[in-house]
């Protein structure tokens, strides 16, 4: 059972996370991707997916045709664990390389 992270561990992961903020009133992580147009957004969202799907960690996530939105929390374990910290890099580099 992975664990969630203290205040001090998950403030301090948020440093290396470049676009990612505390959710206000949850434990969570949010950040909001804007893309070039809704086939990049998509495309985005495909390749984090079989991300998500291999790690078994799944997003929260919101699409809005070139925006996509993205929340993470560890739902078994009630908040923030090192797997958001590590989907969240994923994602970075995954738009990083669409961009
Ligand atoms: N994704 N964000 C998130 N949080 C979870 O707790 C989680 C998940 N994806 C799959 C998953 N848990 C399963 O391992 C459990 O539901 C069994």
């Amino acid at each position: 059972m992975v664990e969630r992270l203290t205040a001090e561990a998950r403030k301090t992961a948020l440093k290396e996370l470049s676009g990612w903020t505390e959710v206000a009133g949850r434990d969570a992580i949010e950040r909001t991707f804007v893309f070039k147009d809704f086939n990049e957004a998509f495309g985005f969202m495909g390749r984090a997916a079989l991300v998500a799907e291999k790690s078994d960690h799944h997003p929260e996530w919101r699409n809005v045709y070139k925006t996509v939105e993205v929340v993470l929390s560890t739902h078994d374990a009630g908040g923030v664990t090192q797997r958001d910290i590590e989907l969240a890099k994923a994602m970075n580099a995954i738009a990083a390389q669409l961009g």
